[in-house]
């Protein structure tokens, strides 16, 4: 005999999935003790939200698929913030909540909520087990559910007489992963995707997230190195083609990256595994005129917003794989007077910004702050980029360099997600440095979990611009209504917080100082804070959005 938790759990290690992130609660206790007989690893935060941001990015980095844990009703409830990030980025994670005993229902127990009507808009599938014998079953259905398609969040609740129940496993097969060929695509279609690019003059191809989920970033670097056609990035698929490649140049998006401007200029592009959402400014980051190529693995997306003259549902591997090797049969590829002129436009982006990297002033200039960051952690860090002006900043000179090494909370835009998120990155790859860019306003939403990060020996470094407030809501208020309203957060040392947890602290004040607090903070193998004094500067999004209506905030990433 076996309780259902353990069928759970044995189903979760079939499934190749051997950790969880989670809380404790009476709910999911049955679930804790089965994780531990079975020797699956529990990351326990300090905040429900935090599990789900951790699976999600657990996911991003491994490619498995995360799995959170938590009580029901307020610890359900809590986990929303994490699912709803999870489904905007379509990461695949399965979010299991328990729940009060099933034949309470309705009764008016304690903490009950109906869980599935508050998840509906943010997962792909959301269910509720009631017979502990399918359990098991009905977690493959999950991971199914997660990653086939489009990729995305999906629910369990499962009330706790369900996980305590036993039941005889002599009698239970444990599901195992189902592999299955993708369908490709038709030979015509890719022969006029690649007629349509040779013939063009200026073509680009833009990358997106569906490249990084189809395991598509070998091809995508094949078919960039043998056809010479430029490539800009975004989402998951940053650094698929090294920003510093020769044909690579850096984020599709003019507002961090001057280069991207040249886009507009583009006369044919291949939209791979991206949607034509804000980050493309619905269609409208290309020329009227421009011949557009739309691939993506969701057929609704395609048209959407703006018409493409090819349009490809595909899952963006399978694509990228087939369209390389086509491109290789095919003769005749060159490189064009178009890429001299983008790799000009990227050597003087690159030049424009020396100034303020190299300037001594104090406080620091945010870029000064991210050229010693980039230089002293190097070339192989995982980089966690939150959300507001310092992180833009960020955006603006850290170069993505590698798939999977650039994490940002995604098109939900969820402030402060980056500690949970830089957690689960650095306990899936411990031998890379992993380094959140984050504000001091980010840092309060969870900065509770560097605890977590110390008692899980996840020594990740936390650099916080500290220009005590909200900055980036500070300077479009200021534009807007030229005054400001509760953006003030005065000095706060988080330094000081990490210390009192047991962490690593420095406090940064002057240029000089900087190099060695850095040095400091790596070598501690501690989880550690670098408190850094910025200027609260708008970067170049926020300066372009101050300048336009008021309230323009989809457009902040
Ligand atoms: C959960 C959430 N709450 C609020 C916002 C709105 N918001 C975007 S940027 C920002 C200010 C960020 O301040 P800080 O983290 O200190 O970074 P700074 O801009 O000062 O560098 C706020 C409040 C958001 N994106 N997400
Ligand atoms: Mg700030």
């Amino acid at each position: 005999m076996i309780t259902g938790a353990h069928l759970l759990v044995k189903t979760l290690k079939s499934l190749g999935e051997h950790r969880i992130f989670g809380m404790c609660g009476d709910h999911v206790n049955a679930l804790f003790e089965a994780c531990a007989d079975e020797e699956v690893g529990i990351v326990d935060v300090r905040h429900e939200s935090a599990a789900t941001h951790m699976a999600d990015a657990w996911t991003r980095v491994t490619g498995g698929v995360g799995v959170s844990v938590v009580q029901g009703g307020p610890g359900h409830t809590n986990a929303i913030t994490g699912l709803a990030t999870a489904w905007a980025s379509g990461s695949p994670i399965v979010a299991i909540s328990g729940m009060h005993r099933w034949n309470l229902k309705e009764k008016g127990c304690i903490q009950e909520i109906d869980q599935l009507e508050q998840v509906r808009g943010i997962t792909k599938w959301s269910r509720i087990i009631t017979e502990p014998e399918r359990l098991g079953e009905y977690l493959a259905l999950a991971f199914r559910e997660a990653t086939r398609g489009r990729p995305g969040p999906v629910h369990l609740t499962i009330p706790v007489n369900v996980l305590e129940a036993s039941i005889d496993g002599s009698k239970i097969k444990i599901p195992i992963p189902t592999e299955y060929e993708k369908a490709g695509v038709k030979d015509t279609l890719l022969e006029s995707t690649l007629e349509l690019l040779q013939r063009s003059e200026r073509p680009v191809v833009i990358a997106g997230s569906g490249v990084w989920w189809g395991k598509g970033c070998e091809s995508l670097q094949k078919l960039i190195e043998m056809t010479e056609i430029p490539c800009f990035t975004t989402g998951m698929a940053r650094g698929a083609v090294s920003d510093e490649a020769d044909c690579g140049f850096g984020y599709a998006d003019p507002l961090v990256n001057p280069v991207a401007n040249e886009i507009r200029e583009s006369d044919a592009i291949l939209l791979v595994g991206t949607r034509m959402d804000y980050r493309l400014r619905f269609g409208n980051l290309f020329s009227e005129k421009a011949h557009l190529i739309h691939v993506d693995i969701e057929a609704s997306e395609l048209g959407k917003n703006r018409p493409a003259e090819i349009s490809i549902q595909a899952d963006a591997g399978v694509f990228l794989s087939q369209l390389s090797e086509a491109a290789g049969k095919r003769k005749g590829w060159k490189s064009k007077p178009w890429l001299e002129r983008l790799r000009r436009g990227k050597q003087s982006s690159l030049e424009a910004r020396q100034k303020l990297e190299n300037s001594r002033e104090s406080p620091l200039h945010p870029l000064t702050v991210i050229k010693e960051v980039r230089e002293t952690i190097g070339p192989e860090a995982i980089w966690v980029v939150d959300i507001g002006d310092f992180s833009q900043w960020s955006r603006v000179s850290l170069p993505a360099l590698k798939p999977g090494r650039w994490l940002r909370p995604g098109p939900f835009g969820t402030l402060g997600a980056t500690i949970p998120f830089g957690i689960a990155a650095k306990i899936a790859k411990p031998d890379l440095p992993v380094v959140i860019i984050t504000g001091d306003g980010a840092v309060g939403f969870h900065g509770w979990e560097l605890h977590t990060a110390l008692r899980h020996k996840a020594p990740v470094i936390v650099i916080v611009g500290n220009d005590s407030g909200w900055g980036m809501e500070r300077s479009l208020q200021q534009a807007s209504y030229k005054r400001t309203v509760g953006v003030d957060l005065g000095l706060v040392r988080y330094d000081k917080f990490i210390e009192n947890l047991g962490g690593h602290g420095e406090h940064v004040e002057k240029s000089e100082e900087l190099k060695p607090a850095l040095q400091r903070a790596l070598q501690s193998n501690k989880a550690s804070c670098v408190n850094v004094m910025i200027q609260g500067l708008p970067s170049p999004l926020t300066q372009a959005i101050a300048t336009q209506a008021k309230g323009s905030s989809e457009e902040k990433k």
